[in-house]
């Protein structure tokens, strides 16, 4: 069957790679699938990111993992001296060894039934278990790690060098995975790549470069926010040598993109035909800013231009003209979201989810309505066309309503930066009206809106949980920040959520720049006076985010100056120096803040993502549910230490000391990293990268005896 003249069905795929959160299908791809279906234009959404789970848990790679592992252990301990990569490495073969014991299948399984995923014992040991599963891997794929949401290397950040050593050296956990589903695949004409989070950046460039190996002619796309951001604020070769892996990349939203994208192709226009679009810019040679967006171009909506179709012309599309050798973007388009269609994830089977029932994301609106606080980067805002805006209300009922029909799911997850106060409100008042009856979780700015009988009126909408960014509960830092808020109005507010029944998570954090003690300690101190009325929070430590206002505009924030690793070729991790530091990290009152922490966090069960006691996950609001509000306000039992010795473990006879081999790994990275990030004056990098790293491995040479 053919579409409104793009591609058969089947041939236009969509890969959600991993690793991320495999709890729930993420939103972006669906979200396009929607889009496009409406408009006549098949797409598939492949999920690798959950079918790699299901692959990494299978019995028999577990023991394709376990035979390499006995080997490795074999070859090491039977040397008479190890470097110091080798004792590395050997430390991980030998604690991973015991671990290899359990059925992981059968622990994914406790996630996703029911009696087992409810019962506080079995979920921790499962949980538990599948964590044993990364520290497996760490082993296996030494010298990188992995969880649900990282994907790295030991110290040196992602950049080209380190990705070839990865994909050379067939060092993904999912190699053989890939290779199977490739296999399957009727040779696709288009397959596009969502990169959302930075722990997907080594999985997508390494599938990219088996799909060019096995299609040569598929036309290959990235998209999403993680490679929004490395091309706007990544070193000015970098969107070069992403389209060295790939046809095309797509800055901002998808939707526009591929509905001209994916006819033109289909057409084979772009293959004879490659005429500059006169709305289109190069940036060939971008700019250390990288490319800019709001360069005041048109961004009216257009197919085929004067000049005829060509590639330049599809908005938001990054590519390479094949005559000229030059890169070329087309003309930026912004989303009306009453254009939008509900998310499709019927591609999606919903039972492999490790979870006992399914949670879709819908995303009703698009950017901040504030857009002013001085840390944040999130989504798309820094380019000044992402304004905030909204799914017409009975529309987005409508889209809910659908979702539940079709996948059977009352429980959803607002996916977006923020709702305004007066959005919400019609949005409950809506599904109250409809009798739609669906529980739902989402993210919202305190606002003074937010009244007692207001909070009710969600409550009876079906709002269960929210997270606020409170981020500081100090007057002072509030301003700092251009938070728009006061500690008073967070206090009272977070109260009227809770009384109304609803769940709520405070996300705070220390150390924005010029914060000192004093604040940081007004932010614990009201976290511990509020305790009874939250019931979750997190206290994270301030990370400079590139496209931030503190990064834009570093002085207005008494910041000295930012620099960044030499490995850090998409400048996602800047590194900051304070003009005045307020606190230094020996202060020993410091230690009186993690005390504070710890005593804090002593009093609810927290936990990372994806599992339960995390803010805003699928298992968290499962929880929440069932046992109400305060199911993570008060510490779980332990589950019961699992017995490790196994088989396996009892005739290993480790003949290196681990305890010795931990210290010496500790000493090397800390005396390394001291001197790999120290900024050097006239490029200001530091040289932190993967070959420096190599290098500095090599003349520590080093040997342990037995
Ligand atoms: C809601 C949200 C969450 C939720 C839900 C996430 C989930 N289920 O995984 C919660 C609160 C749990 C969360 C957690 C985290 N998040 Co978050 N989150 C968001 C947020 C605010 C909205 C995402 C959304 O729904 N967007 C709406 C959809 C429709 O848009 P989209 O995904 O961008 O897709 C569009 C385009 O990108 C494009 N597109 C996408 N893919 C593709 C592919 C192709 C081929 C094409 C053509 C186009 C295309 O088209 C789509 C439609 O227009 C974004 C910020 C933002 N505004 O995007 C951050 C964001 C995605 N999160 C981010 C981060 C860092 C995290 C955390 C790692 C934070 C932490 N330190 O723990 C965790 C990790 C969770 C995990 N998955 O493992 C970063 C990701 C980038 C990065 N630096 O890694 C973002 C971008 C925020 C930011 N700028 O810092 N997050
Ligand atoms: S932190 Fe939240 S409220 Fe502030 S600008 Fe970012 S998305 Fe908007």
């Amino acid at each position: 069957m053919s579409n409104h003249g793009a591609f058969p069905v089947g041939e236009c795929l969509l890969i959600y790679p991993p690793f991320a959160d495999p709890t729930w299908p993420y939103v972006s791809l669906p979200t396009l699938k929607g889009y496009l279906g409406r408009r006549g234009i098949e797409v598939t959404v492949r999920d690798w990111n959950v079918e790699a789970f299901s692959f990494l848990t299978a019995a028999s790679t577990i023991g394709e993992w376990r035979q390499q592992l006995a080997v490795r252990f074999a070859e090491l301990n039977g040397r008479d001296s190890l470097t110091l990569s080798e004792q590395m490495e050997y430390r991980r073969v030998v604690e991973a060894l015991p671990l290899l014991q359990q059925d992981f299948g059968a622990l994914l399984a406790v996630m996703r039934e029911e009696g087992s995923f409810y019962d506080r014992a079995a979920y921790g040991g499962a949980r538990d278990g599948l964590e044993d599963l990364f520290r497996i891997m760490e082993a296996v794929c030494f010298p990188f790690r992995f969880s649900c949401n990282r994907a790295d290397h030991l110290v040196a950040p992602w950049d080209f060098s380190l990705l070839d050593f990865y994909i050379d050296n067939c060092k993904s956990p999912l190699d053989r995975f890939y290779r199977s589903q490739l296999a399957e695949l009727a040779s696709p004409k288009f397959v596009g790549i969502s990169l959302t989070f930075i722990s997907q950046i080594p999985e997508v460039f390494y599938l990219c470069r088996l799909i060019r190996e096995a299609f040569p002619d598929c036309f290959l796309m990235l998209g999403g926010p993680c490679v929004d951001l490395m091309v706007r604020h990544g070193r000015p070769e970098v969107t070069a040598r992403i389209l060295d892996y790939v046809d095309g990349i797509t800055m901002q939203e998808g939707e526009k993109t591929l509905e001209q994208l994916l006819p033109l192709l289909a057409a084979g226009v772009p293959d004879q035909k490659h005429l500059a679009c006169g709305r289109s810019s190069s940036i060939h040679g971008a700019s250390d800013t990288g490319p800019s967006l709001a360069c005041g171009r048109s961004s009216s909506i257009h197919g085929a231009s004067d000049t005829g179709p060509s590639l330049a012309c599809v908005p938001n599309l990054i590519t390479r003209d094949k005559l000229s050798g030059k890169i070329q973007q087309g003309p930026p388009w912004v989303l009306d979201l009453a254009e939008s269609a509900a998310p499709d994830y019927s591609d999606l089977d919903l039972s492999l989810y490790p979870a006992p029932s399914p949670m879709l994301l819908y995303s009703p609106t698009r950017g901040c309505y504030w857009n002013k606080c001085s840390f944040c980067g999130y989504g798309f805002n820094q380019s000044g066309a992402h304004s905030y805006r909204e799914i017409p209300v009975p529309q987005a009922v409508a889209d809910l309503r659908r979702m539940q029909e079709q996948f059977g799911t009352a429980n959803f997850y607002l996916s977006c930066d923020v709702l305004a106060p007066d959005y919400a409100f019609r949005l409950a008042q809506e599904i109250v009206d409809s009798g739609l009856e669906i529980y739902w979780s989402t993210d919202l700015r305190i606002e003074a809106a937010y009244t007692p009988e207001r909070c009710r009126l969600l409550y009876r909408g079906g709002l269960r949980a929210v997270a606020f960014g409170v981020e500081s509960c100090s007057p002072a830092v509030l301003r700092l920040m251009h938070k728009g808020t006061t500690p008073e109005r967070i206090r009272s507010v977070n109260r009227h959520f809770h009384q109304a029944g609803i769940s709520t998570a405070w996300m705070t954090f220390l150390g924005h720049p010029g914060e000192g003690l004093k604040e940081a300690r007004a932010t614990l101190d009201m976290l511990a006076a509020e305790s009874t009325v939250v019931d979750q929070f997190i206290v994270g430590t301030f990370g400079l985010t590139p496209g931030s206002r503190i990064a834009c505009r570093p002085q207005e924030f008494g910041i000295d100056s930012i620099s960044y690793t030499s490995g850090d070729q998409f400048r996602l991790f800047p590194l900051y120096t304070e003009r005045q530091s307020r606190v230094s990290d020996n202060d020993p009152r410091m230690e009186q803040l993690d005390d504070l922490i710890a005593d804090l966090s002593s009093r609810y069960q927290l936990d990372h993502y994806p599992w339960a006691g995390a803010i805003s996950t699928h298992h968290s609001f499962l929880y929440l549910l069932r046992y109400g509000q305060r199911v993570f306000a008060k510490a779980w039992p332990r589950p019961q230490k699992r017995r490790q010795r196994s088989a396996a473990g009892k005739k290993m006879r480790p003949r290196f000391s681990l305890a010795e081999q931990r210290r010496r790994e500790e000493r090397f990275m800390g005396h390394y990293l001291e001197r790999a990030l120290q900024p050097d004056t006239a490029t200001g990098l530091t040289p932190l990268c993967f070959d420096h790293f190599q290098a500095a491995l090599a003349r520590e040479g080093g040997s342990s005896k037995k």
